[in-house]
């Protein structure tokens, strides 16, 4: 399978830019079993690696240029883009290619040397859907040149850089996890990650041997539009920890938790925000623990409870993800809340797997009934992170 890709995408390499590619990586996407909006607060996450992935053939150059290109990431203009290094800069570029090229920058800033690169770009990450697709190009760009300049970075600091070049060269405030899941995730494991110093532990993550699924419902609400949504809860968090004293919501520990919201007073909007990333985190910790005793089974509720927090506390769900968690879990399954970001997107569902034909009939009838556009259901198999693939 991964043969048959890296050839392809070889293969377009050399119809493009007249020559073989050094190489050829892969990076995946990602879904989070739990742990959302915790990252930006120094928190806790939960995600694993999806069998999508965004996989790059790149040659080196030595003359400061750099090209890009890519025939099926949306937005791709179609054209070879060419860019020359000294030129990058923060925020001049509203493409696609701004991911890729952001990584050069961030490369190059934190005093690596990159001299150029030929790069071709081919992803079947469901963009715009929560799972992680900028992150995937990012990683795979930086596991490129890492290699090919012999950088010697690990995956943790190639995960730092890339949020780097989303943060300032993109201008998108996100967090550090989906890089992290992208370039550190492992087949048959969820990633425990402390975001406060990237310390990681994979936790085994294999349903099918215990009788169960995990779907991933991509409602096809697009939330590209959401930024500013983002940034404003990242900004409420920030506001909560400043007026109770701690470097970060993580600070905050769930005992203490009704303490700090009487201490908060009238400022309901970051009440509700402090409180869905303390028992958030909680939430984390109460699904490692279950993991590791075997209890699969009993994390179902708590994802429930995670995605009543983002809806009614964090305020980020959509009538979409509402339904598919209600029916779900009026249909036979588990457990099932949204993913990601969240204004649209993707939600997860646990579930028996006998009752996996019925409980996504019912989600699609649901949608059909309401007039949603189609969602895209598909299983999400716990799969690898960044590596090269030849
Ligand atoms: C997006 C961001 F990119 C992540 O950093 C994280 O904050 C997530 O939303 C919510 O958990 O995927």
């Amino acid at each position: 399978m991964s043969e048959a890709v890296a050839d392809t995408v070889a293969e377009r390499f050399r119809g493009l830019y007249g020559a073989d590619p050094d190489g050829v990586w892969a990076a995946p996407g990602r879904v989070n079993l739990i742990g959302e909006h915790t990252d930006y607060n120094d928190g806790f996450v939960m995600p694993f690696a999806l069998p999508h992935t965004a996989v790059a053939a790149v040659a080196r150059r030595e003359d400061g240029v750099l090209r890009l290109h890519s025939a099926d990431i949306e937005g791709t203009a179609g054209g070879v883009c060419e860019l020359v290094l000294d030129d990058l800069a923060p925020e001049s570029d509203k493409n696609w290619t701004a991911y890729p090229a952001g990584v050069v920058w961030a490369l190059r800033e934190a005093g690596h040397t990159v001299t150029g690169a030929d790069i071709h770009l081919s992803s079947t990450v469901p963009a715009g859907a929560g799972l992680s697709s900028s992150a995937a190009l990012e990683v795979v760009v930086a596991l490129a040149l890492n290699d090919l300049f012999a950088l010697g970075l690990r995956g943790w600091q190639l995960a730092r850089l890339c949020q780097r070049a989303e943060n300032v060269y993109v201008g998108a405030p996100v967090g550090i996890m989906d890089q992290t899941a992208s370039a550190c995730c492992e087949a048959g494991h969820a990633l425990f990650l402390d975001t406060r110093d990237l310390s990681q532990k994979q936790i085994p993550f294999d349903l099918a041997a215990e009788g169960m699924r995990l779907l991933v419902v991509d409602t096809q609400v697009k939330h590209s539009h959401s930024e500013g949504e983002y940034g404003k809860r990242r900004a409420g968090c920030e506001k909560g920890a400043a007026l109770l004293g701690v470097d970060a919501l993580r600070d905050v520990p769930y005992a203490g938790l009704d303490a700090a919201l009487a201490r908060l007073g009238d400022e309901e909007e970051v009440r509700r925000l402090v409180r869905h990333i303390v028992t958030e985190n909680q939430r984390v910790e109460r699904v490692v623990s279950l993991l590791e005793s075997g209890d699969t089974r009993a994390i179902g509720p708590v994802l429930v409870e995670g995605h009543a927090s983002l809806r009614d506390d964090f305020r980020i769900s959509c009538p979409e993800l509402d339904l598919v968690v209600d029916t779900a879990l009026s249909s036979g399954a588990l457990g099932a809340r949204m993913t990601g970001g969240g204004f649209g997107g993707s939600a997860i569902v646990l579930a028996e797997e006998a009752d996996v034909e019925p409980v996504t009939k019912a989600i699609q009838e649901a949608f059909a009934a309401a007039d949603f556009i189609a969602p895209r259901v598909f299983e999400a198999v716990p799969s690898a992170g960044a590596r090269r693939l030849r």
